[in-house]
């Protein structure tokens, strides 16, 4: 597939990528004002791929049955489009990693279980398979940065990964630890990120039923720029709550500290839970930008998924739920 052209760079992400900026306040140790221009220095040391013609892996077609109870109420964003404009810090900070992803290996691939568990140990993504039937689901994503897109995932319900890694009785949390590979992952040099990649979800989350690994999307098996061979997607929280490429499942009774948490508590929290009305503090989640189009739209609250998971937070209204 050709390279993508980069559509207009407008706000916020022109003036705010928010993982480049924090980079650029704390790794850096430059003025947040001029932190945009800063933190392009290490993005662009990636961008002679971007002219570049990038020979993708070629990617399986993948079986699954169409689950039709999450109706996404908005068209698909086209799948090129989808597929070339990412985040994965493990491969640079800027949105065109797709060239560096291409290194990413994701066969033959094995998952830890860890922490409180009945089944210690790996087990292999084929294993796995064998025991889930494929569905499809087609979700909204919402980044923190304010641009969205809709994907049909392919993949099986979260709670199925949890059942196989057998939590032990007081297991609070999942904990979701990301390939860290210093060999093909540049990004791990640049050590001011606390790698590798975390993220984490309470017990209840995870057997939500929209909490959903997907090993495919648009009818094949996931490119290794969207996180092959196997990702969380969170619908109703922010994109960066998604990790991709996961190698080990931990459950505990402790709150996790997140990769982005880490970095820079204040703007990305635990929860991290869609809101318009709550902006991010460098600018608002009022509305976003459809991946495609560019057609600018509101946001929904839980990012239109409310009726599936906000009685999950009843008892949590004392908790910095969205942001
Ligand atoms: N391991 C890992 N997972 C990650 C990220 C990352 O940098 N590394 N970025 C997150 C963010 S911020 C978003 S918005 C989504 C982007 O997924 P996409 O590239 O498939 O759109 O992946 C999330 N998962
Ligand atoms: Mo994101």
């Amino acid at each position: 597939m050709l390279f993508h052209r980069r559509r207009g760079w407008e706000i916020p992400e022109r003036l705010a990528t928010p993982e480049s900026v924090v980079v650029s306040r704390r790794g850096l140790g430059i003025a947040a004002g001029a932190g945009l221009l800063a933190a392009a220095g290490p993005a662009r040391a990636q961008w002679p791929f971007s002219a570049a013609k990038v020979v993708e892996a070629p990617r399986a077609p993948l079986v699954s049955t169409k689950n039709e109870k999450f109706t996404p109420g908005r068209a698909l964003t086209d799948e090129a489009e989808a597929t070339s404009y990412n985040n994965f810090y493990e491969f640079g900070m800027s949105k065109s990693v797709i060239a560096a992803a291409q290194a990413l290996k994701p066969d033959p691939w094995s998952v830890e279980f860890a922490g409180m568990t009945g089944k210690p140990g790996k087990i292999g993504l084929e294993d796995i398979l064998k025991r889930v039937s494929l569905e499809e689901r087609v979700y909204r994503h919402r980044c923190v940065e304010a641009w969205a897109m809709t994907v049909p995932w392919v993949g099986f319900p979260l709670s199925e990964l949890v059942k196989m890694g057998e939590p032990k009785a007081g297991t609070k949390y999942v904990v979701f630890t990301t390939l860290a590979d210093d060999k093909t992952m540049p990004g791990l040099h640049q050590s001011f990120y606390p790698w590798p990649y975390t993220e984490g979800v309470t017990m209840a989350e995870a057997g939500n039923d929209l909490s959903f690994i997907a090993v495919g999307m648009y009818g094949k098996t996931l490119p290794k720029q969207n996180g092959a061979p196997m990702r969380l997607v969170l619908p109703w929280k922010y994109g960066f709550k998604s990790a991709k490429s996961i190698v080990k499942v931990t459950f505990t009774d402790k709150r996790p500290v997140s990769f982005w948490e880490a970095l820079q508590d204040s703007e990305y929290g635990f929860w991290a839970n869609v809101n318009p009305e709550v902006p991010h503090p460098r600018w608002s989640q009022a509305r976003e930008r459809l991946l495609g189009s560019d057609e600018m739209v509101k946001t929904q609250i839980w990012n239109g998924y409310g009726e599936f998971v906000a009685a999950m937070y009843d008892d949590l209204k004392k908790e910095r739920l969205f942001a």
